[in-house]
């Protein structure tokens, strides 16, 4: 269905003929302006950024490319279309009609899913607030910012749903969600990854590789939702989804590629000569895969988790890709769990966020096996690697346990003393926020970073993606 780019909000919900809903969201339209003003990107308001916008919700719908002011940037409410004759496919009423009204029984544990999953967009745009002072090229720039007002539409996303399906509770949900903060001490954002730092590029590539990729499964899964709005909300952003990981994909690829030209140049692979020739040694990068692997592992939850059991039973939240399976029920399965007190045998139901943390895992997985395939063809034994799933927990039964990233449990002193070998010092940090030099003239990279293989929308590298004002 065509996006109706004529009204004050795009829609392809018909807006227009719910008078009142549009006059909520016309009402929330000003506070989220408001909001992208002063918490979104830092500065280039003025600046010509070229982004693709949505025209339409199927695959062509992506093919409108043009050069927009971020504050002009048609934020909207764009669905997939609805499936007719849809049915629950998965938990106690699989079968059944899908619902297009939330069920009253169901009411608060979907208003939380949909804050929990609304509160991570605009954090995300905090998070990444300063970065374009640091941007190693007009193309990464032109990156962020097309992320950015996606994340920004991605909150539209879930502010509809509040407006639309949750009444006067959804609405002043709709505020709070511009009203906590990325980091704030008093109103921070609701899950903790959201409340880290993201303060050089490196982190973002980190964040988008790992953190978006939360993003997809966790779209995924309300993909399969009951709740059918929720539902073709989500499908709709999963399209969008797939370019925040692309970038983090080459982002670190190109890292990769750059650092391994250097070992060439200077012919070793010590790390301080490394430094000192202004590019990330691969131990630092393996820290900050460590980093922001083990921090976005949380995001699925506790192991053991009633919540989880309840949400698949009732319909809520399904597998990602819930048809692949075979048993779309899961009553009196069992699943054998590795926990601090020894293997345990859990139900299915309650242990679905670490069947699901494992399928990332696996997913998680291609980008490395790419990167270690351009370390090996260099000629080094170097291999990157993904943390065990227990190491640095703050969620779950590993939670605060000394376990090093190979999932051994150590003695807590010995912990400590290597934890700076493990995930980024402030040393470390320092370093990395020291290669971010601004470069804005078109075609040139900073030095830490290799060129992408191709530009944008076939265009040639050394296009001006943002025009600087
Ligand atoms: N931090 O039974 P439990 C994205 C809370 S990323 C802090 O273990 P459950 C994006 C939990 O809320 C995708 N608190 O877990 C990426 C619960 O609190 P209450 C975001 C946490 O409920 C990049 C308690 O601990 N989407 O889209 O099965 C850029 C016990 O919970 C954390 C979603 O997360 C944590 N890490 O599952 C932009 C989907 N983990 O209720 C965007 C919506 C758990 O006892 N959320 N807690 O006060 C959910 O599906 C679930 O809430 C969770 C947790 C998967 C997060």
């Amino acid at each position: 269905m065509t996006i109706n780019y004529s009204e004050k909000i795009p829609n392809n919900v018909d807006l227009a003929n719910d008078r009142t809903l549009q006059r909520a969201l016309e009402h929330w339209q000003p506070h989220f302006l408001q909001w992208w003003h002063e918490m979104g990107p830092s500065d280039f308001e003025s600046a010509d950024v070229y982004l693709r916008t949505a025209t339409s919700v199927d695959a062509q719908g992506w093919a409108t490319y043009g050069a927009v002011k971020m504050p002009e940037y048609r934020w909207g409410i764009f669905l997939a279309d609805q499936q007719p004759g849809r049915t629950i496919g998965f938990g106690d009423r699989m079968g059944e009609p899908v619902w297009q009204q939330v069920p009253g029984e169901h009411r608060s544990t979907l208003r939380r899913l949909i804050v929990t999953q609304g509160d991570t967009e605009p954090a995300s745009v905090e998070q990444q607030r300063m970065l374009g002072h640091l941007c190693p090229s007009l193309y990464d720039l032109r990156n962020l910012f097309q992320i950015n007002v996606e994340e920004g539409r991605h909150l539209w996303a879930m502010v509809y749903l509040l407006h639309a399906y949750f009444g006067r509770d959804g609405r002043e949900e709709a505020e709070e969600l511009l009203a906590r903060h990325s980091g704030d001490s008093d109103k921070p954002r609701i899950l903790t990854t959201f409340n880290e730092p993201i303060s050089d590029w490196l982190s973002l590539y980190c964040f988008t590789y790992f953190t978006d990729r939360d993003g997809k499964y966790q779209l995924k899964s309300f993909a399969e939702s009951a709740f059918d709005p929720l539902s073709r909300t989500c499908r709709f952003m999963l399209t969008e989804e797939a370019h925040h990981m692309f970038v983090g994909e080459t982002g670190i690829g190109r890292v990769v590629k750059r650092t391994l030209e250097v070992m060439k140049e200077l012919g070793t692979d010590d790390p301080a000569k490394i430094r000192a020739h202004g590019a990330v040694d691969l131990p630092l990068l393996q820290k900050y895969l460590n980093f922001w692997c083990s921090s976005s592992l949380d995001l699925f939850g506790s192991e053991i988790s009633s919540n989880a059991a309840t949400s698949f039973a009732n319909g809520l939240k399904g597998r990602p890709d819930e048809s692949q399976y075979q048993d779309h029920v899961l009553r009196d399965v069992v699943l054998k769990l590795d926990t601090p007190e020894g293997a345990q045998d859990v139900p299915m139901l309650n242990a679905l966020n670490e069947v699901m943390r494992e399928s990332y895992l696996k997913d998680c997985e291609i980008g490395l096996k790419r990167w270690n395939r351009a370390i090996e063809r260099a000629g080094h034994d170097f291999r990157l690697t993904l943390p065990s799933s227990r190491f640095r927990r703050a969620i779950g039964s590993w939670v605060g346990l000394p376990v090093d990233p190979q999932g051994k449990l150590l003695p807590k002193e010995e912990y400590e003393r290597r934890l700076h070998a493990w995930v980024p010092s402030d040393d470390d940090r320092a370093f990395v926020r020291s290669l971010m030099q601004k470069v804005t003239e078109p075609g040139k990279m900073a030095a830490w970073i290799a060129p992408p293989d191709r530009g944008i929308n076939n265009l040639p590298l050394d296009y001006e993606y943002v025009h600087l004002a």
